[in-house]
């Protein structure tokens, strides 16, 4: 039968890999391991869209080409299933999160399965599963032990429709990256994770990985290292100390700006600015950080009334408040330098302040009346002291800031942009902190053999809006004693933050059923790190910052030998499918902040709200696939209506790895077309098939064989290596190509005769076909060829160099039919190509040089004929 039933065959194959379960793995010393990862998802009640294979097909592709390249390979998936998303989906849907979560991780697995991924479901974990946030707990005793977490009072973020605190991380904008609700700022004792302390080797471990260039660099920028200096200002009895990058400057200082909160700002206004200050505080602490940074913003500002002295000079600058200095960065205070700070000659001007260039070119003599801007990194110092004459450069900074140290004036710093990483959430549905309060002992962490907390199931989980948990309204939870003294006392009723749960969970499936350790030293040892790991690039500073934070520690604690979890990371480009859409109502588009910048210039209309909107009221964008956007196309079709094969290989071949692109079902039909063409030419030639063409295949003669065999040794090693460098797109098209060169063969071929060269051709096409496409590669191989075994476990083919080796011919290139030259030449090249190769000789070039070219008369692969006259 030529007809190509993928239903059929792809049920009976994961029928059987299930039965065998063949994707388990153990660690076994006498192969090299290989473990490969995607980030694991948030079980949505979406389900899993054709969007979410273009990260997964690619990636088992590769990991079953590791596996018959020999390596054991470790292909886990688990669940992230704490955490705000599933949270708010189950309070939305009036459900209990944790069946909620539990159905849709079967959900996943089923539509996973049904694309026949290669997962080890043995070592299937879920992040909310006791047995797994034990360790979650234990990891945070751990870092708790080690002084790297703490609680503290801070100001935080706020998002009043989640009621919750959120990290820096999850402010987009000013607003809330969930809900896009502007967010507020409200001070509550939080437990922050001390990831600064990590800073230095977080940016220095960036060189020693495989990413992509681009995420390094938002790491890099995340983390926002900024060399300068301290100096200390005195204003009266009180110091003031400003963080400057640009100590050199520091003749240039005409005025002090504070944050609004900073502590000194009340001490330091006088009586009649009072009123002012007081004023311009409130409104400042209601603004984002973002908001008040914003480029081009009209700059605003109070004076406080008093004068520091600057410490080189022993000028009085006056000090200003303004929200453009930020509480929580450097020392939330500066000194301002208007001619070479943009944002300070803005401020300078507006409010009429002094504007002393220090920089000059030599020879220059600007005046701060003449100057339209600030000027930035040129010129030499001017009005500056002892360093007058001295260029600017990196080393004149760093002279000025040793010179001032040493006059106790200041001290070379370094200050990092990224804040200590928020960890607690005042939700329901996370892992809770494992610490007691003692009123004697204050917070004491839970004793190891008393964990895991367990997360008390509840009736009514949804978020308090006071501020706290609500595990704080559970007595039975709350109540108990300390392990200390044994009085009585409170538990802490924060959950952690979901990026805890995915912080360390790729360890996990190294020994995910450790009852008495996250792992074994033996397991992490074998399977770790992570060889390649596969995900979006939207998580480049969260959840990759924070795993690596988190490995970088359990390696200090002795727990791991190794310190970057990720040797190799590659990102999926995002899948978009066309979308009816419309303009926002106004109400829909208008915040309420102050920016009045629409949220949104498009929204997505749902299929089944379509039939409300006149024609002339929708329009189609490409949008990323969303249950929101009501534009998903799910595995499940595409699965029933062109196999999972076929969906396999569209998501790899439609564009390359890393692109964006745009679902077509078109594409798909292409990829189904070419999966039957293979389909049918196996079955053609399956009849009669034997292995051993490997006994005639050495005495071919006939040159489109010798072509197709040359075609099968070269694609052997391409697609190896297109696989490789996570190039799938062309190592599919490469599939293509060598099939189109088999069929020329097979039209050729005289009726009942058989091709040696072809039958080599068909055997290692279904062995390269395997990783693209596993069900119809078994289906060919066992039924087809009547062979055994799955592939998974099969070797990759060999490939004989010599055989793959392009042919070359010997171009004889006469001059008026005398032998000038012989040239070395590809093979197959067309008479113009022939032509030209001849006419370029040197040699031949002697003997035509000033002599008309009469004609040039080619005999195809042999010889090149130049009449001169
Ligand atoms: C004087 C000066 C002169 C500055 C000059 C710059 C140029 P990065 O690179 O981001 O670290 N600054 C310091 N703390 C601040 C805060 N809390 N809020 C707003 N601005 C702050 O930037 C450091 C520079 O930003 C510092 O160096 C300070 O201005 C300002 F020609 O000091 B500079």
């Amino acid at each position: 039968d030529e007809r190509y039933n993928f239903n059929e065959i792809e049920k009976k194959w994961q029928d059987r890999w299930a039965e065998a379960n063949l994707y388990h793995v153990e660690i076994d010393p006498s192969k090299p391991k290989y473990y490969g990862l995607e980030f694991f998802p948030y079980p949505s009640g979406a389900g899993l869209s054709v969007g979410h294979f273009k990260n997964y097909a690619p990636n088992d592709a590769f990991l079953r080409y590791k596996s018959m390249r020999g390596f054991n390979v470790l292909h886990p998936m688990g669940w992230d299933a704490f955490g705000m998303p599933a949270e708010n989906e189950a309070i939305n849907k009036k459900r209990q999160p944790s069946t909620m979560v539990r159905e849709y991780a079967a959900n996943y697995k089923r539509q996973l399965n049904l694309i026949g991924m290669g997962y080890d479901w043995d070592r299937e974990i879920n992040s909310s599963d006791p047995a797994y946030y034990h360790w979650t707990q234990w990891i945070f005793l751990m870092l708790n032990q080690r002084g790297l977490a703490e609680r503290k009072n801070a100001n935080i973020n706020w998002c009043p429709f989640d009621k919750t605190a959120l990290a820096n991380e999850e402010v987009v904008n000013g607003r809330c990256q969930r809900c896009g609700t502007p967010v507020e700022k409200k001070a509550m004792p939080q437990w922050y994770l001390k990831i600064t302390e990590y800073a230095e080797r977080l940016l220095s471990g960036l060189d020693t990985v495989d990413w992509p260039e681009g995420i390094k660099m938002q790491q890099r920028n995340w983390i926002g290292r900024s060399e300068g200096a301290e100096v200390d200002f005195q204003a009266g009895e009180h110091t003031i100390t400003v963080f400057t990058t640009r100590p050199d400057t520091l003749w240039g200082a005409t005025f002090m700006v504070l944050a609004p909160e900073h502590p000194l700002v009340e001490t330091l206004t006088t009586p009649e600015h009072t009123d002012d200050i007081a004023a311009y505080v409130a409104r400042a602490g209601r603004l984002a950080d973002i908001d008040r940074q914003a480029e081009g913003r009209e700059k605003t500002g109070v004076f406080t009334g008093s004068y520091a002295s600057n410490p080189v000079n022993g000028e009085q600058v006056p000090i200003w408040i303004a929200d453009y200095v930020l509480t929580g960065y450097g020392t939330g205070a500066i000194m301002a330098v208007p001619a070479h700070d943009q944002r300070d000659f803005d401020f300078a001007r507006k409010f009429d302040l002094p504007i002393i260039p220090v920089y000059q070119q030599p020879g220059e003599a600007i005046t701060g009346e003449s100057m339209t801007q600030a000027t930035t990194d040129q010129g030499v110092l001017t009005n500056s002291g002892a360093f007058n004459g001295l260029a600017y450069s990196k080393a004149t900074v760093r002279q000025v800031s040793a010179w001032l140290e040493q006059q106790g004036k200041g001290k070379p710093v370094v200050n990092y942009r990224f804040r200590d990483w928020l960890l607690s959430r005042q939700r329901y549905w996370g892992v809770p902190i494992p610490i007691i309060h003692c009123p004697e002992h204050g917070a004491v962490p839970v004793p190891e053999d008393q964990l895991p907390v367990l997360l008390p199931p509840v009736e009514n989980y949804q978020p308090s809006g006071t501020g706290e948990s609500p595990l704080a309204t559970i007595p039975e939870f709350v109540n108990t004693v300390c392990p200390i003294c044994g009085g009585a006392a409170r538990r802490e009723t924060d959950t952690m933050a979901g990026f805890a749960c995915s912080s360390w969970y790729f360890l996990r499936f190294a020994d995910p059923h450790n009852g008495s350790a996250p792992f074994s030293s033996e397991a992490a040892k074998y399977w770790l790190p992570v060889d390649t790991y596969v995900g979006g690039a939207e998580h480049a500073v969260m959840h990759l910052l924070y795993a690596r934070f988190w490995t970088k520690v359990l390696y200090d604690a002795g727990k791991l030998e190794f310190d970057e979890p990720f040797t190799r990371l590659r990102n999926q480009g995002m899948m978009l499918a066309y979308t009816p859409g419309r303009k926002p109502e106004l109400d829909e588009r208008t915040s309420e902040d102050s920016s009045d910048e629409p949220i949104e210039d498009w929204v997505a209309i749902k299929p089944e709200d379509l039939p409300k909107y006149k024609p002339e009221e929708i329009v189609y964008r490409w949008a990323k696939m969303s249950k929101s956007a009501g534009n998903v196309v799910t595995p499940d079709e595409t699965a029933a209506k062109y196999g999972a094969d076929s969906t396999r290989v569209y998501e790899m071949f439609i564009a390359p790895f890393e692109e964006t692109v745009q679902w077509s079902e078109d594409g798909i039909r292409g990829s189904f077309k070419f999966l039957a063409r293979v389909y049918r030419l196996v079955a053609q030639q399956s009849e009669g098939w034997t292995p051993d063409w490997r006994a005639r295949v050495g005495d071919l003669t006939d040159a489109k064989e010798k072509a197709l065999r040359r075609k099968t040794h070269q694609t052997i090693v391409k697609i190896a290596d297109d696989l490789e460098n996570f190039r799938f797109n062309t190592s599919v098209a490469g599939l293509m190509e060598w099939v189109n060169a088999m069929y020329e063969v097979v039209n050729a071929l005289p009726a009942g005769e058989r091709s040696a060269a072809l039958d080599e051709a068909i055997e290692n096409l279904i062995l390269i076909l395997a990783p693209f496409a596993p069900h119809l590669a078994d289906e060919l191989w066992q039924v087809g060829l009547g062979q055994s075994g799955f592939l998974y476990k099969h070797a990759w083919p060999e490939s004989d160099p010599e055989v793959a080796k392009a042919d070359e011919i010997t171009l004889v290139v006469q001059v008026n039919g005398k032998v000038r030259d012989k040239i070395t030449a590809p093979a197959g090249l067309d008479n113009e190509s022939l032509k030209a190769i001849a006419l370029e000789s040197e040699r031949v070039q002697e003997h035509t040089h000033g002599k008309t070219i009469r004609n040039v008369i080619v005999v195809p692969g042999k010889l090149v004929n130049i009449v001169v006259g």
